[in-house]
């Protein structure tokens, strides 16, 4: 009997609706069962018994943001449910460092036994949680609070802090709330003219290239990369303009263009007027960026930068003109100003809050947007709100049934969080959930030390990531199929996961887990394990916060109706921000003035070995076929043999000024590492400049080289801007890691 289900990707933020079939009829709902007592140990790293295979599709769905398309992780998506590495029973390292299958009460116990001991020998913000923008509405709620009121620490932080962080404050300054894109994707559909920022939407989510044809095919799509990505290649043969930058200079480039909005009168003036506060300060501060010294400092030659002014000006005054930004200009020491910027701009063109024009974000976690309103940011309560402020604590406490001198402070970001680890006032003992920080933190090897450090690491997931590896205890968890819940996408609007799949029957839910470790840890208020429970939970937490969920239910989402919040119950719900006014007190947008800030002087390569190393300048991002830290792409065969390993991208005369050739084993290398790859030699890069992805770990990783450097308003680490010594090596790959990543 063939079954389906209606649900969405289990990747990125575009949360492509697909359907998923099973041939042999989908397993039905298996609840967890009574705790097993101890296992029989066994000496494996993964699991031993693999679930039976069941032969599952997916196909796309129609859905305004995806219109039936799906990438190549979309649609290979379902073979990582029934994959033969999957964790299906909690595991214990060894002293001898192996990790063995135990109980799931051994485990627990064992969970409960190492909060208790951290807290009583250093405090509770010896506790740390990490969490992530994969999670659930429902999990992400639930792990902010089980963080604070189970664990009774305020170090708790996520993920997004790499991703988001820098975009959602500088909206926040602005605007007053962060919802990344503020209007339906569709409205994209028939721009004239779109401004893209440091974002390669044809590799990150390939179906939203669909949303660029309009603007496309009349000319009007601009791309600001120091790369001619895959994105930018649109604006060949007349679609549009492609400006490419030094890597780290945007925000000289947005002044520059802002520039010329100002100096050539196509301003909006009763906009600005009746819309913003702030704007003479601004003019000021662009004064000194025309476009020629603008070029000197971008190398986008003067005239491009006066075109593209002019294009969204006109853009604005028919048809529509859209900024969006994107990790390319967030992830800087720079980026809540780049992104302040790139707002001021729209803002002088009257664009957010018009019917057919604005600015956005393109958030990118599968629920990146949701999972930074509920509480797992080390400075919010659920609902976007502030953990400072005392009128959001007292509503909050009053949901949790707790007094609200209960919930702690705010905590540390990110960055500083992993910091932290193991040293004597910071995190003893952490949880992580849903990210794999060995990978995906800049400087990596130092929060690899880190993590070793811990007196206690215990990690969540379903396949043994870098991170699970380093792990004392790991407790294996549902995927996506096998769950219910609700992601929120980056149009802001609420989706349904649903369960499709009974789990392997070692695995637990993360809900389940939270409420065994917050039973056992006697702790305050209610923890359920039940989705939609807690979804009713965070409904009533949300009500009256930026982020308002109080009048969304699963019902209505199973009725497929489109749920955009703030949507307070009583309303139906809001597509559309910012039409009738900006959400600080008086309705303005505030205009912020920002200026570039000098950076540090890079330091010279070591003297040599006999070869000549070349400072160069490392950007880092993404391949179309692997997804973050890769834990789960690399495990697909198809996308595995697709890109098996990094390659460094680099410029052909760059190349050969050091005699590298393509293929050749190249080393790039800072103070903080070394990568090992082969070279890829393209002119699609900037010649002083090299690229290289962070999908891989070891010797690839790209986040060896990268500075834990952030920016002093968001927190956001610097992962796009990082100096390198680049030179040909002649040793092979000392292990070819990816080879030793298990098969399906
Ligand atoms: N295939 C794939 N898709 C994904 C993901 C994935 O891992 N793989 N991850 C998802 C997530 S979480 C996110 S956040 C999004 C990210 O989506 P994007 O923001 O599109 O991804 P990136 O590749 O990190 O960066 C985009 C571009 O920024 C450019 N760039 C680098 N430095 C600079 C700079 O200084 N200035 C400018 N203007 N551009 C610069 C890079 O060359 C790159 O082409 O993708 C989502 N989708
Ligand atoms: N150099 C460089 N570094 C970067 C970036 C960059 O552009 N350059 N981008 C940054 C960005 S934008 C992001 S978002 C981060 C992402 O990087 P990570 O935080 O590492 O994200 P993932 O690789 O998706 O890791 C998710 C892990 O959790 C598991 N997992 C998936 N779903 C669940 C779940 O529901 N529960 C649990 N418990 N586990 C789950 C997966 O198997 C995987 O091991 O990387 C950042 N790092
Ligand atoms: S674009 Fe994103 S959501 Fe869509 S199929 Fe690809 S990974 Fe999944
Ligand atoms: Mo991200």
């Amino acid at each position: 009997m063939t079954t389906s289900a209606d649900t969405h990707c289990p990747y990125c933020a575009l949360q492509c609706a697909m359907t998923l079939t099973s041939p042999t009829g989908l397993a039905p709902a298996s609840q967890p069962g009574p705790v097993p007592v101890s296992a029989p140990p066994a000496a494996k790293h993964e699991a031993p018994q693999a679930p039976t295979h069941v032969p599952l599709t997916v196909q796309g769905r129609d859905f305004p943001t995806n219109r039936g398309g799906l990438c190549r992780k979309g649609w290979t998506s379902p073979s990582l449910l029934n994959h033969a590495g999957r964790i299906t029973e909690p595991l214990l390292k060894g002293p001898d460092g192996v990790h063995r299958p135990i109980s799931w009460e051994q485990a627990l116990d064992l969970a409960v036994a190492a909060v208790k001991d951290a807290r009583a020998r250093h405090g509770a913000d010896a506790v740390g949680v990490f969490g992530g923008g994969g999670l659930t509405n429902e999990k992400a709620y639930m792990l902010g609070k089980f963080a604070r009121l189970a664990l009774g620490t305020s170090r708790i932080d996520y993920n997004g802090r790499f991703c988001m962080s820098s975009a959602a404050a500088a909206g926040m300054r602005a605007f007053g709330v962060d919802r990344g894109l503020p209007f339906p994707l569709e409205s994209l559909d028939t721009a004239s003219t779109i401004l893209m920022l440091g974002s390669n939407v044809a590799e990150t989510m390939p179906p939203f290239v669909q949303h660029l044809k309009g603007t496309r095919d009349a000319g009007g799509l601009i791309v600001v990369d120091p790369r001619r990505s895959a994105t930018a290649a649109f604006t060949a043969d007349g679609g549009g303009l492609h400006l490419q930058p030094l890597p780290g200079t945007d925000l000289a480039l947005l002044l520059g263009i802002s520039h010329v909005v100002i100096h050539e009168n196509l301003v909006d003036t009763s906009y600005l007027e009746e819309r913003t506060s702030g704007y003479s300060a601004v003019a000021r501060s662009v004064n000194s960026f025309w476009p020629e010294r603008v070029q000197s400092l971008t190398g986008v030659p003067a005239e491009l930068i006066r075109e593209t002014a002019r294009r969204l000006a006109a853009g604005a005054r028919q048809g529509g003109s859209y900024i969006l930004t994107g990790r390319g200009v967030e992830q800087h020491v720079d980026g809540t100003d780049t992104a302040t910027a790139a707002i001021n701009l729209s803002l002088l063109l009257g664009l957010p809050g018009s019917a057919r024009s604005g600015y956005g974000t393109l958030t990118g976690q599968g629920n990146g947007q949701g999972g930074r309103e509920h509480g797992q940011k080390a400075d919010q309560l659920p609902g976007y709100r502030k953990i400072t402020d005392p009128a959001a604590r007292a509503h909050v406490a009053g949901v949790w049934g707790v007094p609200e001198e209960l919930i702690p402070g705010p905590g540390l970001p990110a960055v500083q969080l992993l910091q932290s680890l193991g040293k004597p006032d910071g995190v003893r003992c952490l949880f992580v959930h849903a990210s794999n920080i060995a990978v995906a933190s800049p400087d990596a090897n130092a929060v690899i030390q880190g993590l070793r450090s811990l007196d206690f690491l215990m990690v969540c997931d379903f396949f043994m990531s870098e991170t699970a590896v380093e792990a004392d205890l790991i407790l294996p968890v549902l995927q996506w199929a096998e769950e219910e819940g609700t992601l929120t996408n980056l149009e802001g609007r609420v989706l349904r996961r649903r369960r499709a799949l009974a789990p392997p029957p070692g695995a637990r839910s993360e809900l389940w887990i939270m409420a065994r470790l917050a039973e056992a840890l006697d702790a305050p208020s209610t923890y359920s394990e039940d989705p939609e429970t807690v979804f009713e939970e965070l409904r009533l937490a949300s009500a009256g916060g930026l982020a308002d969920y109080s009048g969304i239910d699963y019902a209505m989402l199973d009725r497929g109706e489109a749920a955009y919040w703030p949507y307070p119950a009583g309303s139906t719900g809001t597509p559309r921000l910012f039409q009738d006014a900006f959400a600080h007190a008086d309705g303005k947008a505030v205009m912020v003035p920002v200026t570039p800030r000098r950076r540090r002087t890079p330091a010279a390569p070591p003297a040599g070995d006999g070869t000549t190393a070349k400072t160069m300048t490392l950007i880092t991002g993404r391949l179309l076929e692997h997804y973050q830290s890769g834990a789960q792409t690399r495990r697909v065969p198809e996308l595995l043999a697709a890109q098996p390993e990094a390659q460094v991208q680099i410029h052909p005369a760059a190349a050969a000024s050091m005699g590298i050739t393509e293929g050749a084993l190249v080393s790039v290398a800072n103070e903080r590492g070394e990568v090992v790859c082969r070279a890829q030699l393209s002119n699609a890069i900037r010649p002083e400049t090299v690229f290289l992805p962070f999908h891989f770990p070891e010797l690839e990783s790209a986040n060896r080289l990268t500075e834990a450097a952030t920016d002093p308003i968001s927190g956001m680490p610097e992962f796009k801007f990082n100096t390198v010594w680049v030179r040909p090596v002649a040793v092979p790959l000392s292990t070819n890691v990816l080879q030793t990543t298990e098969a399906s």
